[in-house]
């Protein structure tokens, strides 16, 4: 027996370190390292089946190529030899003519640098291939708190427990933030009060001491509204806006024109709850806010998530190493970018971008003067995107192009691996070396193998080592192993050896890192002006309406948010058959107002539609949704779905103002009882 310490790869804010026992070369349990201080022993309900996932009869065990249609997940296996062989041959002919008709797919199945982003990045760079540009979770906020506090930093997690008021803003933290929640529990019994803002009745929100249940994209008009309290009652750090801030004197006269009654109107709340809560934040001292990427999945998200951000800055909260904001921590982590994915293998050829969240189109597309080719080729690693990229009638059309040859490097047969031409089976984190960053807190963590790689599956790393030698790239790059990788992605700015001893190390990263300024910005100052007007946005943040607002449409009254199931990981673990027992199965939480005028009842049936598509779904009758938005909690393989579909039927395209970023938590619906 063996326990081997690793890291937890899921997309994630936690990146827990994870101890594995190992029987006879078999893992049989993963369970949280008492050791790390952030994971504290505890990993949420999903990774502890990690094992049970790893072990799961239905993993992808051999190369497979397709014998059925596209998308109806018949295979047969074949051999590595085979299957490198068929993509060298068809991906070189198809760059002979323009390697830009290639496209990769990938996101954060694993979050982990070497798996991620890394000889995948290489082998694509050196072909020229298209690339992606890879939003479909974080660029809107991620470019929000970039353009006005210099970068995707923050307060330091671990002291959230300290603070006296914590909002959590747009954020499931009990289902997604599982160790930022023991954080708010501790401040909690010492006395703090936790504010949750979400549309949804959330676990989390049912555990806080006020939920504010505003309407889907109205945060940014909220922010203002405490800006505008903050300014009458003059609960503002004057010193600290003289001395830290850009652009003070637009910012208040935007805060001015939303008094609580104007942004009550568009936030769907009483005003005397936007007056209390203002007074909260105004007053009390340390105050903190963790905001989160549900804010951001709508047109307005980016300016949303300025206006936030600038609200620590105006009542000096960053003062205090208990006070300020977060967003994510991972600017801080000091990744050797570069040297891993090498773009200068692209050696001067500048190929086409194409954005991961309108796939559905752009597969679609012929080729034009300024699309470019026809994308003749997809290789998908670390991503499900039949089943979580927007409008998805259009992306299942798209996978089921005859001519498109479709290579997908998976665990299981997912919606997405159905409609490949040919599988690889790909080793999970228990099997391969991998080095982490996090977005929750600032440790770095290395990853360990446990097992050896079952079946005949292989990393990503070794995938696209074994592609470029088959197809004759030769530079020395392709020749470093996984281990050389994770040595790779620090370089000298970590201690390689204490991340072997521990499986951890912490960045160096002052306790209160803004309470004198010092922002990472060009300025060094909090940019309320985040220059955007010289690009058309507005120089201070503004309430931007969603696209497709609760109540605006007559046909689609209803504002539809799709957040996640607490027991999924996006796609991921949908087919661990002991978490979906708890989730049962796929629901749309509807109010008992808007079920009654439908006459639906729990249990029943709905249609949930509009002019993209339409899917079928139970309802649940529930006050977790507010009157007016239906919560479609997701998501689900398409397969697992009542008709063969999910939610991701009928949401959007379009995109965020700032980050090129998905709108999924903008999208208007109707629902109506299922015809029998
Ligand atoms: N259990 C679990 N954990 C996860 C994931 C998972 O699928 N399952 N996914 C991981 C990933 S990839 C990510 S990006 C993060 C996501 O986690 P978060 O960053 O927390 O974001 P979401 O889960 O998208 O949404 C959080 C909350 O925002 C609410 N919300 C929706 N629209 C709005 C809005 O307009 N304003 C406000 N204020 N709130 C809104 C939703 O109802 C939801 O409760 O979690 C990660 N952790
Ligand atoms: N409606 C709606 N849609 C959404 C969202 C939402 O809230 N609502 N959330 C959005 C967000 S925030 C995100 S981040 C995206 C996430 O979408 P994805 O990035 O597609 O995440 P997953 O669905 O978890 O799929 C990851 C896949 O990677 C595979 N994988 C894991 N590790 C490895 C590995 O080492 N090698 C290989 N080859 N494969 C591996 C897993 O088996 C899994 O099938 O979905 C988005 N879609
Ligand atoms: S998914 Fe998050 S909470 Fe769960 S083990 Fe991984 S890092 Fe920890
Ligand atoms: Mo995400």
């Amino acid at each position: 027996m063996a326990e081997v310490v690793g890291a937890c790869p899921h997309d994630c804010p936690d990146t827990c370190s994870l101890v594995t026992t190992v029987e006879d070369g078999r893992a049989v349990r993963v369970r949280g390292n008492p050791a790390h201080p952030s994971t504290d022993g505890v990993l949420c309900a999903k990774v502890s089946k990690y094992a049970e996932r790893t072990n799961h009869p239905e993993r992808v065990l051999t190369p497979l190529r397709r014998v059925g249609a596209k998308g109806e997940g018949r295979f047969e296996p074949i051999t590595w030899d085979a299957a490198l062989d068929e993509i060298a041959q068809r991906l070189g002919a198809i760059a002979a003519r323009d390697p830009q008709a290639i496209l990769p797919y990938s996101y954060a199945g694993t979050m982990g640098l070497v798996q991620g982003e890394s000889m995948d990045r290489r082998f694509f760079h050196q072909l020229g291939a298209s690339l992606l540009d890879r939003t479909i979770c974080a660029t809107a906020g991620g470019e929000a708190v970039t353009r006005t506090l210099g970068g995707k930093v923050g307060m330091k997690v671990e002291f959230f427990a300290e603070s006296r008021l914590i909002l959590i803003w747009g954020s499931n933290s009990i289902g997604s933030n599982l160790h930022f929640w023991r954080l708010a529990q501790q401040a909690r019994r010492d006395g703090a009060r936790l504010v949750c803002i979400d549309p949804r009745r959330s676990e989390t929100a049912d555990k806080c001491d006020e939920h504010i249940a505003l309407l889907p994209g109205t945060d940014a008009a909220l922010a203002l509204a405490i800006m505008h309290e903050l300014i009458v009652h003059d609960w503002l750090d004057h010193d600290y806006i003289a001395r830290h801030t850009v652009g003070w004197e637009a910012l208040k006269a935007r805060a001015m024109l939303w008094n609580p009654k104007r942004a009550a109107q568009a936030c769907g709340v009483p005003a005397a709850q936007i007056v209390q809560l203002a007074r909260d934040y105004g007053t009390t001292t340390p105050a903190a806010i963790r905001v989160n990427y549900g804010v951001q999945r709508c047109a307005g998200g980016g300016n949303a998530i300025r206006a936030i951000a600038c609200l620590p800055a105006l009542t000096g909260a960053w003062r205090h190493r208990a006070g300020g904001v977060l967003l994510s921590s991972s600017s801080q982590f000091p990744v050797d970018r570069a040297t891993l994915q090498r773009p200068d293998l692209l050696a001067g050829r500048t190929p086409r971008t194409i954005n991961m969240v309108t796939i559905g189109d752009d597969l679609l597309r012929e080729a034009s003067a300024d699309f470019g080719p026809k994308v003749e080729a997809l290789v998908v690693y670390n991503s499900n995107p039949v089943a979580v990229a927007p409008e998805s009638p259009k992306v299942v059309r798209a996978f089921q192009r005859e001519d498109l040859f479709t290579v997908v490097l998976e665990h299981f047969l997912t919606d997405t691996a159905d409609h490949a031409d040919i599988v690889l089976p790909a080793t999970t984190q228990l099997e391969h070396w991998d080095i982490h960053l996090a977005y929750g807190h600032t440790d770095v963590l290395l990853n360990r193998p446990a097992i050896a790689p079952m079946g005949e599956a292989r990393s990503n790393a070794q995938i696209f080592r074994d592609l470029a030698a088959r197809m004759g790239l030769d530079a020395p790059c392709f020749a470093d192993s996984d281990e050389a990788l994770c040595r790779q992605a620090y370089g000298k700015q970590i201690d390689f050896n204490a991340l072997l001893q521990n499986g951890f190390a912490a960045l160096a990263i002052p306790d209160a890192p803004y309470a004198e300024g010092g922002f990472p910005t060009a300025s060094g100052k909090c940019q309320f002006d985040s220059g955007l007007r010289t690009s058309g946005g507005p120089d201070v943040p503004d309430f931007i309406p969603n696209h497709e607002p609760a109540g605006a449409s007559p046909d689609y009254p209803l504002a539809m948010i799709s957040p996640p199931a607490r027991n999924f990981l996006n796609s991921s673990f949908v087919n661990v058959q002991s978490l979906r027992s708890i989730e049962g199965e796929p629901l749309l939480e509807i109010h008992p107002d808007d079920a009654a005028t439908r006459g639906i009842t729990s249990g029943a049936v709905v249609r949930v539609f509009n002019a993209r598509g339409d899917y079928r779904v139970k309802a649940d009758v529930s006050t977790r949704a507010r009157p007016g938005v239906v919560n479609g909690l997701g998501i689900w393989w398409r397969k697992f779905g009542l008709a063969g579909t999910n939610v991701n039927e009928v949401t959007s395209q379009k995109l965020t103002d700032m980050g090129r970023g998905p709108t999924f938590y903008d999208c208007a619906v109707q629902v109506e009882r299922a015809p029998a």
